[in-house]
């Protein structure tokens, strides 16, 4: 492929009044319970439109996954904030957030968290409530994740390490150790000998000695301590919260890509970032649902392996991550990239049934010459796929057909007006609605709040 020249994004500015009544106007219209849910392999800016829509809503939940998500988002001050357990709500400081039953809780990590926003004045207790049903990931889930990857060699998952795989496993497996436990410290240390002795049976390299056990519940007394008032029944809270009228913000972690169920498996998290994974994470029911918001990055990003069959390799893909910078906010990792997949994303809009969609980092492709679209599959033997293959030997090899747009050839950066965009990229947006068949009602250009077009 030709080279091309790409440049880095303006740093976020403070928030302008200006153009964005608009804004405010079509939040204030979403559904009682709307949900913002990643479309590709997570990183799309979820974190940035809950923390946007948020003023108008009274509570926002995370239902899944844990402290491998990493959520970005800025205060007004252009103040930059990395989240990893607490929802893109905390800035708000009318907003209630509630971390759902789904989402696995790493307590240490969690109060880290906690400090890190209270030391910036951000006011947490008494804003965060922390589902009684969740289960907890300790520090050995994390050993065990690394344990788990050495052992796949090279054909390792490129998790977070964070223990998101070990603490799900033990939830399904059914010895698991939940918050409500934590009441209960003679049993609460009980199961996690069992969990210890259990790790150490399975790998060589992992340590169990009582004195282990030990100071791992003498330090998690203490956590107990500290948790008490965060603890809540958040169904309970949730469902009041919908008969009392409230409006609810799901905030999903990662992306449907990732799904235990729907995505690249075995290349996925171990939860389900998908819209079913609302009503499972926080006990809210199919019925309540309303507005489903699918968040798409105007290109693909991956972290971790798996296939990607729109990725773009070389040089070309190195400056497309040093324009959007690319890199994971929990670990740093450089992400694969890649043209827009709309296989992948017309699959996704299939299983969620999004009512609109938000296409961010739109102004990451100002300089390219030419966008490229990957419209369809085809096998080896020439023949289309009709849908997003399960088989991975079928997906790593199909070849993918390209529509070719023009690109725009300047800085949108500054625009808050759809119809201020250059045709070029009023184009693109437009594409991308007719082949997925969702209206695109958020286009972002930058990473500040106030980077944010209504359509
Ligand atoms: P895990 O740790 O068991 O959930 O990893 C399994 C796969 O899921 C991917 N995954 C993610 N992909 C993108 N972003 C995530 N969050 C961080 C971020 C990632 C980071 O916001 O940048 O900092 O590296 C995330 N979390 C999980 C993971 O890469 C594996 O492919
Ligand atoms: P999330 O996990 O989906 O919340 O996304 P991340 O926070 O991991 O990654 C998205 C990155 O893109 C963050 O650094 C955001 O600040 C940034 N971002 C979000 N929307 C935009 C946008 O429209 N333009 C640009 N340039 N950056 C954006
Ligand atoms: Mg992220």
């Amino acid at each position: 492929a030709a080279s091309r020249t790409v440049s880095a994004t303006a740093a976020p500015t403070a928030v302008e009044e200006v153009g964005q009544g608009d804004v405010f106007d079509r939040v204030a219209s979403l559904s009682q319970v709307s949900a913002v849910l990643g479309t590709q392999w997570g990183d799309e800016g979820k974190g940035k439109l809950v923390d946007i829509l948020a003023k108008s809503f009274d509570v926002v939940a995370r239902c899944q996954g844990g402290s491998n998500a990493g959520h970005t988002i800025y205060n007004d001050e252009g103040k930059k904030f990395a989240l990893h357990l607490v929802p893109s709500g905390i800035l708000n400081e009318e907003t209630l957030c509630v971390i759902g039953n789904g989402v696995v809780v790493h307590l240490p990590g969690l109060f880290q968290e906690i400090h890190g926003l209270e030391s910036n004045g951000v006011l947490c207790t008494g804003r965060i409530l922390v589902s009684d049903r969740a289960h907890l990931l300790f520090d050995f889930h994390q050993v065990v994740d690394g344990l788990r990857e050495a052992e796949l060699a090279n054909s390792f998952i490129g998790t977070t390490k964070r223990g998101i795989g070990p603490c799900y496993s033990s939830k399904v497996i059914r010895n698991g150790i939940r918050v409500c436990d934590l009441r209960h410290m003679d049993t609460f240390t009980q199961k996690l000998e069992i969990l210890l002795r259990d790790a150490a049976s399975r790998f060589e390299g992992f340590e169990y000695t009582t004195d282990i056990l030990k100071s791992e519940v003498e330090k998690y007394k203490r956590f107990a301590e500290r948790l008490e008032p965060f603890v809540a029944d958040t169904v309970q809270v949730i469902n009041e919260s919908i008969l009392q009228k409230r409006k609810i913000l799901v905030e999903g972690g990662q992306a449907t890509m990732l799904d235990i169920d729907f995505g690249t498996y075995p290349f996925v998290t171990s939860s389900s970032p998908s819209a079913g994974g609302i009503c499972t994470g926080l006990g809210i029911a199919p019925k309540n649902l309303g507005d489903l918001i699918g968040v798409v990055k105007a290109y693909t990003t991956r972290v971790g392996s798996g296939p990607f069959p729109t990725e773009i390799l070389g040089k070309d893909g190195d400056l497309l991550r040093d324009a959007g910078r690319e890199f994971g906010t929990t670990t740093g990792r450089p992400r694969r990239c890649g043209w827009l997949d709309i296989v992948a994303l017309k699959y996704c809009c299939q299983i969620n049934g999004f009512s609109s969609l938000n296409l961010t980092k739109l102004d990451v492709l100002s300089e390219l010459p030419e966008i490229k679209l990957g419209i369809s599959y085809r096998q080896t033997d020439g023949e289309k796929l009709k849908s997003f293959p399960a088989d991975l030997s079928l997906l790593e090899q199909v070849q993918v057909d390209y529509e070719v747009l023009p690109g725009w050839n300047s800085d949108i950066s500054s625009i808050r007006k759809y119809t201020d965009l250059p045709l070029a990229a009023r184009q693109y947006v437009e594409r991308i609605e007719q082949f997925v068949g969702v209206p695109i009602h958020y286009i972002g250009v930058g990473p500040g709040r106030d980077a944010i077009i209504c359509k």
